[in-house]
């Protein structure tokens, strides 16, 4: 009782001008604040299956999740060329993929030869923004008479048809990360990949992420952004009781 009749009677200070400031202002500096927060560049789950194109070195194959869609694309790795156990014979020697493993290699040749493999995607929603990335390489064969080391490119198709195309690639030892986006259209579609050109050429890929571009702030910020809130609540209400 009486410490209630005592805290009516505590002496409230009137707001100085820097404390309204602050209440007035404070609220609008974090509204602006999270409207400037970093946002999701991608979810971080892959939606290809075996992205890593992880599989066991073989000629006239692809590793498991994936299809053969155009004759004959192989597995391998900087010790397996073409997919073929102990091959070397590369136009230049491969570095190790950043993906890690075995990878794709796939090949094209002057007139109407092309290979192609590919995965159908289920889940997509309609509208979304995706965005495809990739690792290449451009190695080559070389063995005697036969050369497939011509530049090339990564082609990329959607349900069938062109989407786009990486870096047209020099024979060259070195890996170089690709990247395309589209708008899913429907929520099943196929991804698959040849070659851009039809020359002899014979061409390296690996690391296949597919990713929603999301506008949504990630958890991080937002937890961060109540954080900073509380911070803020917290203060303004020491401030009225000093
Ligand atoms: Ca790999």
């Amino acid at each position: 009782m009486q410490l209630r009749a005592h805290a009516r009677c505590v002496f409230r200070p009137r707001m100085t001008p820097m404390r309204r400031f602050h209440r007035l202002f404070a609220p609008v500096a974090l509204a602006a604040w999270l409207a400037s927060a970093p946002l999701a560049n991608a979810a971080t789950d892959n939606l290809m299956v075996n992205g890593s194109l992880s599989g066991a070195i073989g000629n006239s194959s692809v590793p498991m999740g994936w299809q053969i869609l155009l004759n004959s694309p192989d597995v391998m790795d900087a010790a397996n060329n073409a997919g073929v156990a102990g091959l070397q014979f590369f136009g230049a020697a491969p570095e190790a993929s950043p993906d890690g493993g075995t990878w794709v290699g796939l090949g094209a040749r002057t007139g109407s030869y092309m290979e192609e493999f590919g995965q159908w995607v289920d889940n997509l929603v309609i509208g979304q923004t995706y965005s495809l990335s990739w690792v290449a390489g451009n190695f080559g064969y070389s063995r005697g008479s036969v050369n497939y080391v011509d530049s090339n490119a990564i082609r990329v198709n959607l349900d069938g048809s062109l989407l786009g195309t990486g870096n047209t690639l020099n024979l060259g030892s070195q890996w170089q990360a690709e990247t395309l986006s589209f708008v899913a259209t429907t929520t099943r579609q196929q991804v698959s990949f040849q070659l851009a050109n039809y020359n002899n050429a014979y061409l390296s890929i690996d690391g296949i992420r597919l990713a929603a571009v999301s506008p949504v702030p990630e958890p991080g910020s937002l937890a961060l952004a109540l954080l900073g809130l509380g911070a803020l609540a917290w203060r303004a209400r020491q401030r009225q009781q000093a």
